[in-house]
């Protein structure tokens, strides 16, 4: 899975139809679409098929995946065997129940995101006091892929130290939620972005802007 651009399309849309209006808007621009549960328990798991075979993308599937292992592994070898290339997972719940994740990636060629910390305010009560060592975790485990959050710089930054360069670090929460593309692109290999293009009022004028300010 190689991401082309600096853009993840984040399609939290609960119709394929409205999704499919957008996606002839802005296709041309991307390559990785994140499709998460209000898609998806709106118009059910064929909704990552329908989307892969129309336009070719990526598709990473942000479930977030939190249960114990055994549970873990049907959620992800579903998710792959719907066609998702990629799966995002908890970090919280422990190694165990990520690596049943990581075994379902390797028996489907798929791949993991690892989910250290979130970007939304709440995240600052628990998550923020244990991310670092989940990341950590994570590099142990020998995970490549990695969410950390664009509205918490410092967070991100520290969290990329821990990663290293070597690791590809997707970052959510920039637009809507307050993230600067520019300064999360220091940190971060590419962004996870939905509501400021999905809703904005011309998707593909918003998105061109976005990608001509990362450009610069
Ligand atoms: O920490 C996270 N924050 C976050 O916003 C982890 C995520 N996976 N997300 C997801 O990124 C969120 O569920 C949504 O799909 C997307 C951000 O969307 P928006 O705030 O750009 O609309």
């Amino acid at each position: 899975m190689k991401v082309k651009n600096k853009i993840i399309l984040a399609l939290d849309i609960n119709n394929l139809k409205t999704v499919n209006k957008l996606l002839e808007e802005v296709s041309e621009y991307i390559d990785t679409v994140k499709i998460g549960y209000p898609l998806v328990l709106a118009e059910g798991p064929r909704s990552i098929s329908v989307i892969k075979e129309e336009y070719g993308f990526n598709i990473i599937a942000d479930f977030k995946v939190a249960d114990i292992p055994e549970t873990n592994q049907k959620i992800a070898d579903l998710t792959f065997s719907a066609g998702a290339d990629a799966i995002i997972v908890h970090g919280f719940v422990g190694e165990d129940s990520v690596q049943a994740c990581c075994r379902s990636a390797d028996n489907h060629d798929g791949k993991i995101f690892l989910l250290t910390e979130m970007s939304h305010p709440g995240a600052e009560l628990f998550m923020q006091k244990v991310s670092l060592d989940i990341a950590r975790m994570g590099i142990d485990m020998g995970i490549k892929n990695f969410v950390a959050p664009s509205t918490k710089l410092d967070r991100l930054e520290k969290i990329r130290k821990i990663v290293g360069d070597e690791s590809f670090l997707i970052s959510p929460g920039v637009g809507v939620q307050g993230g600067n593309p520019v300064q999360t692109l220091k940190y971060a290999d590419s962004l996870i972005i939905g509501r400021s293009i999905y809703a904005a009022e011309n998707p593909q004028k918003t998105l061109q802007s976005i990608i001509n300010s990362i450009e610069l």
